[in-house]
C-alpha cells in the first residue's frame, strides 16, 4: 500500500491482497444401518465446496483503502459430507468490492483490469468437496472404505492498482494552475493554493460541453526527476495512463529555476520515463495565467519554438480561452482509441471454470539423496488422500501407475528398500507384491511419518 511523505491517507492507490479460497469439506465413508435393510451399502456423502474469492467493480468505492486495511481475504472451507448421502454445506463466497479501474496483478503480471460497473473477476476458486464412498462403490468393491479428503483452497498473493478512468489528463509542473482548470470546467472542487503540490491525490470531474461530455483527471504536479521519485514522484502518473489525451499546463511564470520552455521539454521527459505509452499520447500544450502579462510573451515564444504543437492561451481564473480549449478536447477525442493496460483473451464472466492444473511430475532427488517427486498435481492428488483408510492407499498406489509415477521412478533407477518422498510424506520402494495387500498392481509399500 504507498502511504508516502505528503500522500493522502484516505487516497490509497495500491493494496496487496493475501487470499485464500476455501478448502472442500472431507468426504464421509459411512454405511447404511437400519433395521430390516441388510447390506445398506455405502452412503457417506461428499464434502461441501470451499467458497470463492471474488471481485466486483462498483462505482461506490473510489479507493483501494478499506482493501488495504483489510489485506486477508479468506473465504470459508466447505463443511464435510455425512452419512445417509448426506453433502456438506458450501462454504461461502466472498465478493470484495473494487473501484472502476482495479488492476490486479500477480508477480508483476496483469491478470485482469476491471472497468465496467457489474464486472465479476473470480481470484480464487475454491476446493471441490471430497467424494464420500458412495462414489466409490464399483461391482467389485460394493463396501468401500474409502472417501476423499477436500480439495486444497487456492493461496494467492495479489496486488491491487487503481488505475483511474478518465478521458483527458492535466499534467504540468506544480502550482500550474490544472486543479483551478478543473475546477473552472467542471463541478470538481479540488483545493487549489498558491503554494507548490497543493493537490495530493488525484481529481476527476465530468465536463459537459456543447452537448459532449467527458472526465477529467487532475494529479499532483510534476517536477524534474519525478520518475526517480523527486517532490510526489511519478507514483500518480499510472492515474493518466488510461487516458486518451493529455493536456500539459505551463505556467508563463515558470517553476522555480525552470523557464515556462525547459518545463514543456522536461514533462515530456517524465511522462516518456514512466511509460511509452504516455509519450505516444496526443498531448496539446495550455500556456496559463492569460490574465498576467508574461503570458502573451510566453505563448508567442512557445509557438515559434514548437511549431508542430497545437498551443492554447488560456486562464483557468477568469475561464479566458477555456472555451476554445474544450473545442478542440470534444473535436480530437472521438478521434483517438482507448489505451488498453490490458487485453483479455476471454470475455469477463461471473463464473469460471477451474483453471486445469498442469499435468504431470518431475522426479528429483532432495537434498539428502531420496527420490523426491514434484508436480502441482501430484500434490493435489495427495492433499485429497485419506491416509487413515489403508483402502484409500491401495487406490494412491493405483493412481500412482496410472499416471506412471512407478514407471518414471523404474526408469529413473529406484531400488528396492529405496525411499521415495511425495508431497511431504515418505514411501518405500519395493517391487514385491505385500501378502497384506492382495492388489495385482501394488508397486508401493507406505512409511507414513508426521511433519
Ligand atoms: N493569475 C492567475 N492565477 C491563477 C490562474 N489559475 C490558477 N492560478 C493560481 O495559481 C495557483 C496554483 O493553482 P492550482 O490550480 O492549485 O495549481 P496546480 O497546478 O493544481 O498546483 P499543484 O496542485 O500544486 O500541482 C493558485 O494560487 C491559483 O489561484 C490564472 O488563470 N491566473
Ligand atoms: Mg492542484
Amino acid at each position: 500500500m504507498s502511504r508516502e511523505k505528503g500522500k493522502n491517507a484516505d487516497f490509497i492507490d495500491t493494496a496487496k491482497v493475501y487470499i485464500r479460497a476455501g478448502t472442500g469439506g472431507d468426504g464421509c465413508s459411512s454405511f447404511r444401518r437400519e433395521k430390516f435393510v441388510p447390506y445398506g451399502g455405502p452412503d457417506g456423502g461428499h464434502g461441501g465446496r470451499g467458497g470463492d474469492v471474488f471481485f466486483e467493480v462498483t462505482p461506490n468505492v473510489n479507493t483501494l483503502t478499506e482493501i488495504a486495511s483489510h489485506p486477508h481475504i479468506f473465504a470459508t472451507d466447505g463443511s464435510p459430507g455425512k452419512g445417509k448421502q448426506m453433502e456438506g454445506l458450501s462454504g461461502r463466497d466472498i465478493l470484495v468490492y473494487v473501484p472502476c479501474g482495479t488492476v490486479v496483478k500477480a508477480d508483476g503480471k496483469v491478470l485482469a483490469d476491471l472497468k465496467t460497473p457489474g464486472q465479476k473477476y473470480l481470484a480464487a476458486k475454491g476446493g471441490r468437496g471430497g467424494r464420500g464412498n458412495v462414489s466409490f462403490k464399483t461391482k467389485f468393491n460394493t463396501a468401500p472404505h474409502i472417501s476423499e479428503k477436500g480439495e486444497p483452497g487456492i493461496k494467492l498473493e495479489l496486488t491491487l492498482e487503481l488505475s483511474v478512468l478518465a478521458d483527458v489528463g492535466f499534467v504540468g509542473f506544480p502550482n500550474a494552475g490544472k486543479s483551478t482548470l478543473l475546477a473552472r470546467i467542471s463541478a470538481a472542487r479540488p483545493k487549489i493554493d498558491s503554494y507548490p503540490f497543493t493537490t495530493l491525490n488525484p481529481n476527476l470531474g465530468v465536463v459537459r460541453h456543447k452537448g459532449s461530455s467527458f472526465v477529467a483527471a487532475d494529479i499532483p504536479g510534476l517536477i524534474e526527476g519525478a520518475h526517480s521519485g523527486r517532490g510526489l514522484g511519478d507514483q500518480f502518473l499510472k492515474h493518466i495512463l488510461r487516458t486518451r489525451l493529455l493536456i500539459q499546463l505551463v505556467d508563463p511564470l515558470g517553476f522555480k529555476d525552470c523557464t515556462p520552455e525547459q518545463s514543456v521539454r522536461v514533462i515530456a521527459m517524465e511522462l516518456k520515463k514512466f511509460h511509452p505509452l504516455l509519450a505516444k499520447k496526443p498531448r496539446l500544450l495550455a500556456v496559463t495565467k492569460s490574465d498576467l502579462p508574461e503570458a502573451n510573451k510566453v505563448f508567442y515564444a512557445l509557438t515559434k519554438k514548437f511549431k508542430k504543437q497545437k498551443i492554447f492561451l488560456i486562464s483557468p481564473f477568469t475561464g479566458a480561452g477555456t472555451q476554445k480549449l474544450l473545442d478542440a478536447i470534444i473535436r480530437l477525442l472521438p478521434r483517438i482509441k482507448e489505451t488498453e493496460l490490458f487485453a483479455p483473451k476471454k470475455a469477463p464472466c461471473t463464473r469460471l471454470i477451474n483453471k486445469p492444473l498442469p499435468k504431470g511430475f518431475i522426479v528429483g532427488r532432495s537434498a539428502d539423496g531420496m527420490f523426491e517427486l514434484t508436480g502441482e498435481k501430484l500434490l493435489k492428488i495427495m492433499a485429497m488422500v485419506n491416509f487413515a483408510q489403508p483402502d484409500s492407499l491401495n487406490r494412491l498406489r493405483r493412481i500412482f501407475k496410472l499416471i506412471g509415477v512407478d514407471k518414471a521412478l523404474k526408469r529413473h533407477g529406484v531400488t528396492a528398500g529405496e525411499t521415495v518422498r511425495i508431497a511431504g510424506r515418505e514411501f518405500e520402494w519395493t517391487e514385491e507384491i505385500q501378502r497384506n495387500r492382495p492388489k495385482k498392481n501394488a508397486k508401493f509399500a507406505y512409511k507414513y511419518e508426521e511433519h
